[in-house]
């Protein structure tokens, strides 16, 4: 029974992860954040741990002894650009804390994701490149690149084999996104469920790489079960598309489904990221594919909200 210590174990990828992982593997998991789980899922144990906090970080991972650890505490984009200090400290200290302790532990295997935002204005808007990111303006985008940069020399200087991806913005029903700047997608199709108007804080054309949260992660497990990677950081998209699109493709289910745009300050976060990201070497070096475009995604979580399970 492989020991998996999870980190933000509540967000929005976490909660999903524990799901996939408790359904597809053997193992033992200790999850952890700074909140209480809503629901805890059967046989998961359950711990209060700041990634902040260097000591008790320690402490936990010296008695549970992971073998394999996701790192996924982290503050969002648009949370991020309240407290920039705060924000420095949970992803890029909480980062180091969590790599520290994964060396000093012999964790096996660590997965830390890391977002389009790592990209900024400079990074050529269609098909950015893997390798060759511009310097991001956000806060969070700031800890992302720190992160990458950290995650790398722990590789280098003490081989922990770390596995990341840059999730785009990622569309689940499950725990809803509330601190990042693609949360529009999820907002708006909850709202069109709800009967309710939705007023979208981006411009009707902004466009941005997105995903449905089943094919982030099957493919992140996909990742995570390579005997070997050849690169440290991949990307992940399946579709770029915008709040008109969103809009266009649900009203042509619902009818009646009103938008307006007030765009707000993550307008100017959404307009420094690229609207597609290149994803070759994740195709070619392990198989990267998803099965849902945005018309299925939307039509499964229309369903998802109109007929929970
Ligand atoms: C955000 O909007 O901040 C996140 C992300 C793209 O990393 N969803």
């Amino acid at each position: 029974m492989v020991r998996i210590l999870i980190t933000g174990s509540n967000g929005q990828v976490g909660s999903e992860i524990i799901e996939f992982l408790k359904k597809t593997t053997d193992c033992n998991i200790l999850a952890t954040d700074i909140t209480q789980p809503k629901e805890q899922v059967e046989g998961v144990q359950y711990e209060y741990m700041d990634v902040k906090e260097r000591v008790l970080v320690e402490s936990i991972f010296k008695k549970f002894k992971p073998e394999n650890v996701y790192h996924l505490a982290a503050i969002l984009s648009a949370t991020g650009e309240k407290d920039p200090v705060v924000t420095h400290n949970v992803n890029s200290t909480g980062t180091i804390n969590i790599l520290s302790a994964c060396v000093t532990n012999g964790v096996q295997r660590a997965f830390i994701p890391s977002t389009i935002g790592v990209y900024g204005p400079e990074t050529p808007k269609e098909n950015a490149p893997v390798d060759n990111y511009s310097l991001p303006t956000t806060m969070y985008g700031i800890t992302k690149v720190t992160s990458e940069m950290l995650f790398k020399y722990y590789h280098s200087r003490y081989n922990l084999d770390v596995r990341s991806v840059r999730y785009p913005g990622l569309i689940s029903y499950k725990v809803e996104p509330t601190a990042g700047t693609t949360d529009f997608s999820v907002d708006m199709i909850k709202h069109a469920a709800m009967g309710k108007k939705y007023t979208c804080y981006l411009k009707s054309d902004t466009r941005l790489p997105m995903m449905y949260m089943p094919d982030a992660m099957s493919n992140t497990m996909k990742l995570m079960y390579q005997d070997t990677v050849k690169r440290r950081v991949y990307n992940f998209m399946s579709y770029s598309t915008s709040p008109g699109e969103m809009e266009e493709i649900i009203r042509n289910r619902i009818p009646n489904f009103q938008v307006e745009y007030a765009p707000d300050y993550r307008q100017a976060i959404a307009e420094s990221w690229p609207a597609s990201i290149n994803i070759e070497d994740s195709v070619n070096d392990w198989g990267f594919n998803c099965k849902f475009d945005l018309e299925k995604t939307i039509d499964d979580m229309l369903d998802h909200y109109t007929s929970p399970a």
